[in-house]
């Protein structure tokens, strides 16, 4: 089994320690950071989550997968940050919108914002819709970014586009949608911006949609 492979299946057994030695010695070893999170971390919550849709797993064991890739992204987070001009692309408000606690893929989306030199307010999972009107007012940040990972909590989506037009700051900010329900045609529906399906591929829409607005 490669390294890749060994810290992916340390990931889906929600072996934390192990998890964090492995991917230190496989930076070592000379593999990227986005290499490990891409092919070990990301991949590993991936197969935890087929593993609990089959009835393999159980919440608590996603739990410990997910605390795994976390302490990983502690080691990641510095060398996929390395380089970047935080806050020279723009400024960005993410969250995962009410009702639902998932917070890794917000966490990387952020992660990769800052390394294209976004300035990033991530206000984490389980977001009342008046908590980020309310931060869009104090930030004025050019994209909004939120998240939903349930099909039920996806619905708070336009929710939150409508908030923020009754506030009058609907035209200031492009709003950007995404997690695994969420599709571009769902995007399209409730009138969002912008849509991605990663973290790697929501940087240059957000930049798109960032050079859409004025200075
Ligand atoms: C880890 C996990 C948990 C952990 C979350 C820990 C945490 N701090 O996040 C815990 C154990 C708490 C949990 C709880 C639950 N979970 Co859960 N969970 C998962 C799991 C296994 C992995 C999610 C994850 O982190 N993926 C890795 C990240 C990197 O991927 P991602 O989140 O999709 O994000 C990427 C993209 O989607 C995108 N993206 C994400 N956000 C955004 C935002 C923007 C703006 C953009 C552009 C892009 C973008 O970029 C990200 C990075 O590339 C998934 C399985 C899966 N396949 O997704 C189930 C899953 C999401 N959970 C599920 C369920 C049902 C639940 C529970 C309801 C279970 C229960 N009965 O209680 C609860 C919900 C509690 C709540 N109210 O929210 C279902 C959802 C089914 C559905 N469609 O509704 C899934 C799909 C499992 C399954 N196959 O059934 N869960």
């Amino acid at each position: 089994m490669s390294i890749l492979e060994e810290i992916r299946k340390n990931v889906f057994d929600g072996d934390e320690n192990n998890t964090v030695e492995l991917v230190k010695k496989a930076l070592d070893e000379g593999k990227t950071a986005q290499e490990i999170l891409d092919e070990s971390l990301v991949a590993g919550l991936r197969d935890c989550g087929a593993g609990f849709e089959k009835g393999e797993k159980f919440i608590p064991e996603m739990l410990l997968s997910s605390e795994s890739m976390k302490v990983a992204m502690v080691v990641l987070k510095p060398l996929l940050l390395e380089g970047s001009g935080i806050g020279g692309a723009g400024k960005a408000v993410l969250a995962t919108v009410e009702g639902d606690v998932h917070d890794i893929g917000l966490e990387l989306v952020g992660t990769m914002f800052e390394t294209a030199g976004f300035e990033v307010r991530n206000m984490g999972p389980d977001v009342p819709t008046e908590d980020i009107v309310e931060a869009v007012k104090e930030d004025k940040p050019h994209i909004v970014g939120l998240s939903a990972l349930l099909s039920n909590t996806m619905d708070v989506m336009p929710d939150v586009i409508e908030a923020l037009a009754d506030a009058g700051l609907r035209d200031s900010v492009k709003v950007m949608v995404g997690g695994a329900p969420v599709k571009q045609d769902f995007a399209d529906e409730i009138g969002a911006d912008g849509w991605a399906y990663d973290a790697a591929s929501a940087v240059p829409k957000a930049k798109e949609l960032r050079a859409q607005l004025p200075d």
